[in-house]
């Protein structure tokens, strides 16, 4: 009976595969569709293309070289009222058909194929010991800014790349120390909009590549495919759309897990992995949870913990944490991945294994080709 799925996946995966390397990526969502059944009806429905901006980012969506030493990169904030799961989601698994909508801040620009505002921000990738500047654009209704935890002093940034509506800031940094780190806004500088603009998507991973040879994630990366994973705990006031910043203070599990901007995101978006090519996966986390980073039919061979990329990574983990505000990057043999088989079970299935997380929206698919 899951012949039909799996010749309509063959035929699809080659049209989206060949769609994302053109750039058209975003056309995923109608095509997985008929996946949704097979991975059970905790990932909500498929996205509906009623809304003419999807927040999900592409895991796929990772620059595979860094910005050379001394340019420029451009990133933008912006606030987009949009769908982020089926109604009653959290509570009634079917869905009644009618949506939940959400006040999104996010980030965009930057290196990645798509440049409009998505959650989690554009991935950005240096090299060690270069210099960057960021420019930033304030194209929302609030201050927004920049503190990047791969830069030592200024507020990471923040401290200059306030920017109130309608402002450009700029700011220029050298990437000294090797990692993967978290980038996010904090608002106006005051704990609130720290927690207010994390919690409603303002927040990207920046890489900073190791100059060490010795490096074993440099060894590993040498034909490996790259994805872009980030958790986010979402508290909402269903009322304003907004961030239900009481809920978060009295101790509340959060209204909504999810990955890279909504439920559903790494369904209508899996990661597109290559049997036989090591797969990298970098996580960030913002918000209460620290997750408890699975895929369900593997183990991960290499974890580089708290985003240490120069150490020696961890071998043979099967669950790891990621820490808020902080990333990990987690790596998977091309010998261990075996390709998508719908019909014999052969789907690899990312969660927080953290029970809260994904029953409330932290699922997604690796699809192995
Ligand atoms: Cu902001």
């Amino acid at each position: 009976m899951y012949r039909k799925y799996v010749n309509a996946f063959l035929v699809v995966s080659f049209i989206t595969l060949g769609l994302f390397f053109t750039g058209a990526s975003k056309v995923f969502a109608e095509h997985y569709a008929d996946i949704y059944p097979l991975v059970g009806a905790s990932v909500g429905t498929p996205y509906p293309s009623s809304y003419s901006v999807d927040i999900a980012r592409d895991p796929n969506d990772v620059p595979s070289t860094p910005l050379p030493d001394g340019a420029t990169v451009e990133i933008t904030a912006d606030e987009v009222l949009t769908y982020l799961a089926p109604k009653d989601f959290a509570g009634d698994w079917a869905g009644d058909g009618s949506d939940v909508e959400f006040r999104y801040f996010a980030f965009g620009g930057g290196q990645t194929l798509v440049t409009e505002p998505k959650v989690p921000g554009p991935f950005i990738r240096v090299k060690q010991g270069n210099t960057v500047t960021v420019n930033f654009i304030n194209n929302g209704s609030e201050t927004h800014s920049i503190d990047l935890h791969a830069v030592i002093g200024k507020k990471g940034g923040g401290a200059v790349l306030m920017a109130a509506p309608g402002e450009t800031k700029s700011f220029t940094f050298v990437a000294g120390n090797p990692g993967i780190y978290v980038y996010h806004c904090v608002g106006m500088g005051m704990p609130h909009g720290i927690a207010h603009h994390e919690n409603n998507g303002m927040f990207g991973l920046i890489l900073v590549e190791p100059h060490s040879k010795r490096s074993v994630w440099k060894k590993k990366l040498h034909n490996a495919k790259e994805f872009y994973v980030f958790e986010q705990d979402i508290y909402r006031d269903s009322k304003t759309n907004d961030f239900d910043e009481d809920s978060m203070l009295s101790g509340k599990s959060p209204d909504y897990v999810v990955y890279n901007g909504r439920v559903g995101a790494l369904v209508d978006y899996p990661l597109l992995a290559t049997a036989g090519t090591n797969a990298i996966i970098y996580h960030g986390a913002a918000g209460q949870s620290i997750p408890s980073f699975h895929i369900i039919g593997e183990i991960f061979d290499w974890v580089w913990d708290q985003g240490d990329l120069t150490s020696h990574p961890l071998l043979n983990v099967q669950t790891t944490l990621v820490p808020s505000s902080g990333a990990i990057a987690v790596g998977l043999k091309g010998s261990d991945l075996i390709p998508t088989d719908l019909g014999s079970g052969d789907l690899n299935i990312l969660v927080d294994h953290a029970l809260p997380g994904f029953r409330k929206g932290a699922l997604g698919l690796m699809i192995v080709q």
